[in-house]
């Protein structure tokens, strides 16, 4: 077999490997449930071995769908002592069990892509048009409940609703946050050098919140008034504002055509206030404080998925791009999760600095879209740079392209098979 053949062979074998019945687990013992974003990303993979399975992926998540629409950050579909905190810390009634926030919503997205690029369109119709209305009812809920005030950004109460957990970027508003004082014990340790995950303080602040939601019963108004961690997060709104536009979209292909003018609003509300954001002198977006009304200056990957949702100007996305460039200088194996000048860049630490394969596609994708095709590959290369080099695993050190975290890792291999190979 040659190279490429071989990586090929194995981003398909981590898929089935990871393969629990109908969802794909992130990686085996380190993430032993669904996620929500891992889901979408993954089932992106799944387009290259199985197209009804790349379906079933998205089903499977939205068995965890809430009343109000809400697509948890976990599913819980079967019972693992493996991860901490399960389902008994959550305490979510509903059957799969599950957390009570969300996490970046890239869903809508890949279902388009899924739908456009399948082979077989008589399946890829009738599963779109099953997924419609759920998709939908998941974006209304973020306006909603994340947005009541009508700003135009949605708020976010848990790092992990980022998908960026310990990024520098909420390091001071999770300072507001108390740590808790009962005992608990995490099990990420057992499977990952703790120098790659976050640290003992900030888990004893992720595990007050989840406290916190269960103690204010899961109450969007009361957690809104009240939530120590409140932010309003430049990538999730960004992901957030490409999905409802590739909803949009997708409306005018379904079956049945629905009124969207609620969803058209909200996408409009949001290009208007994204200006705000801009960082002149950084040259990228930036996350926002909501308690304090004003902007977080951390310079994060996070700052330039305005090009991802088509929200900035010509002009920023050229200064973007040039940026990009910079920072592929100062870390050359993938963009880096945290600026490599920022003071608290850590090469090796999760979302502190590692690049992420998912992130370098989706900034990839929106550096093409605003005409900056060679950057764009430039990011393709340096990723295909570092599968061939280290295989597929979670992040990699951007300086030297050394895989951490977990290994064999599910979105890694889907995002390869999708872009790299
Ligand atoms: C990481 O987050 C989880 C909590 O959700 C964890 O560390 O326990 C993040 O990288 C997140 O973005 C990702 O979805 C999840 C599963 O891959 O792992």
């Amino acid at each position: 077999m040659n190279k490429l053949d071989n990586l090929v062979a194995q981003a398909k074998d981590i898929l089935r490997t990871n393969d629990l019945g109908g969802y794909t687990v992130p990686t085996k013992g380190l993430y032993p449930f669904q996620w929500n974003w891992d889901a979408g990303v993954t089932a992106l993979g799944w387009l290259y071995v199985d197209e009804l399975r790349a379906w079933t992926e998205f089903e499977k998540l939205f068995e965890g769908q809430w009343e109000n629409g809400m697509v948890p950050h976990i599913v819980f579909h079967q019972e693992s002592d493996d991860y901490f905190p399960g389902p008994d810390q959550w305490k979510v009634e509903g059957n799969p069990p599950s957390t009570s926030i969300s996490q970046p919503p890239l869903l809508a997205t890949m279902v388009r892509i899924i739908y456009e690029q399948s082979k077989d369109k008589e399946l890829a119709q009738t599963k779109l048009d099953a997924l419609m209305p759920k998709l939908i009812r998941y974006h209304e809920w973020w306006y909603r409940e994340r947005d009541p005030e009508n700003t135009g950004l949605v708020s976010s109460y848990h790092p992990w609703e980022s998908g960026m957990d310990n990024s520098p970027a909420w390091d001071d508003v999770l300072q507001r946050v108390p740590q808790v004082t009962r005992p608990y014990q995490r099990r990420d340790l057992n499977h990952v050098d703790s120098k790659q995950r976050p640290l003992k303080e900030q888990y004893d602040r992720y595990i007050y919140l989840v406290d916190f939601f269960r103690e204010n019963d899961f109450d969007y108004q009361k957690i809104y008034q009240n939530c120590p961690f409140h932010t309003q997060d430049i990538s999730l709104n960004a992901v957030l504002q490409r999905g409802t536009l590739d909803l949009i979209h997708l409306n005018k292909v379904a079956s049945v055509a629905v009124d969207m003018s609620s969803l058209e609003a909200s996408a409009a509300k949001a290009e208007e206030v994204f200006p705000a954001l801009w960082d002149a002198e950084r040259h990228l977006f930036l996350n926002r404080d909501h308690d304090l009304a004003k902007t977080i200056p951390v310079s994060t990957s996070g700052g330039f998925m305005p090009l991802y949702s088509y929200s900035a100007t010509p002009e920023q996305a050229a200064l973007m791009a040039a940026e990009i460039k910079e920072w592929l200088v100062l870390g050359p194996s993938g963009l880096a999760s945290t600026s490599p000048l920022e003071s608290t860049f850590d090469a090796k630490r999760y979302w502190r600095g590692p690049s992420w394969l998912h992130i370098n596609w989706m900034i990839a994708d929106g550096l093409k879209h605003y005409g900056h095709d060679d950057v764009a590959e430039q990011l393709r290369q340096v990723s295909r740079a570092i599968i061939e080099q280290s295989g597929y695993f979670e992040y990699f050190d951007p300086i030297t392209g050394e895989g951490c975290g977990g290994k064999d890792f599910s979105w890694t291999a889907a995002i390869a098979l999708h872009w790299l190979l």
